[in-house]
């Protein structure tokens, strides 16, 4: 039999986004159960904490990207520690929907593995009557990158756990497939699962 492991698996996480659309306030959230309402620029921070995920006990350790770094080499540096991204708009904002696909097109020249853990997060879902991205919009992107979709509210706590823990889900998986004997690196896509677009 196994040895049991004596330090908890650690599943690496990256906020990233453009600024200003909440990557801070989703992982203060999650972090402290606390919502900032002020607004700081982030320039990087990064957190740690012991969570339960489905029985195991496991580290999440959270890199908190800033929106507006402007070097490509500093974002590139982040994005190669990173197992898995949470790739954050703002329903509220469009431009901040279209720099999405710069992000993911960066994490993929990066990372060079297109079925790296990845989930699109549609943030403020609180201001629904400020909204300027659609779920129909949002859902058909992710479908076309193969990734689930989820909205969020960092104010109201809605999804934020979700969030989070479905993406240690599939790194966990991830390194389930990575470790098994003659492995693909995940790239056969015939075994991806069914995909989904959660809104409330
Ligand atoms: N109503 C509402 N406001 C939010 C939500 N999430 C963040 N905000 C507000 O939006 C502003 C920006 O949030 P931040 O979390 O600092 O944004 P960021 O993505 O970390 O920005 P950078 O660090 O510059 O990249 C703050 O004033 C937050 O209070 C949300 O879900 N609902
Ligand atoms: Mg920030």
């Amino acid at each position: 039999m196994k040895k049991p492991n004596t330090q908890p698996a650690l599943h690496k996480v990256i906020m990233v986004g453009s600024g200003g659309v909440g990557k801070s306030a989703l992982t203060l959230q999650f972090m402290y159960d606390e919502f900032v309402e002020d607004y700081e620029p982030t320039k990087a921070d990064s957190y740690r904490k012991r969570v339960v995920l489905d029985g195991e006990e496991v580290q999440i350790d959270i890199l908190d990207t800033a929106g507006q770094e402007d070097y490509a080499a500093i974002r590139d540096n982040y994005f190669r520690s990173g197992e898995g991204f949470l790739c954050v708009f703002s329903i509220t904002e469009d431009d901040s929907f279209q720099a999405t696909q710069e992000f993911r097109d960066q994490i993929l020249r990066v990372k060079n593995d297109e079925n790296i853990p990845f989930l699109l997060v549609g943030n403020k879902s609180d201001l629904d009557e400020k909204r300027k991205v659609s779920v129909f919009e949002s859902c058909s992107r992710a479908a076309t990158w193969g990734v689930p979709y989820v909205e969020t509210s960092a104010k109201t706590r809605s999804n934020v756990d979700k969030v989070f823990y479905d993406l240690m889900r599939e790194i966990r998986s991830r390194k389930i497939e990575d470790n098994k004997p003659g492995n693909s690196r995940g790239k056969d896509k015939s075994k991806r699962k069914k995909l989904k677009c959660v809104i409330l």
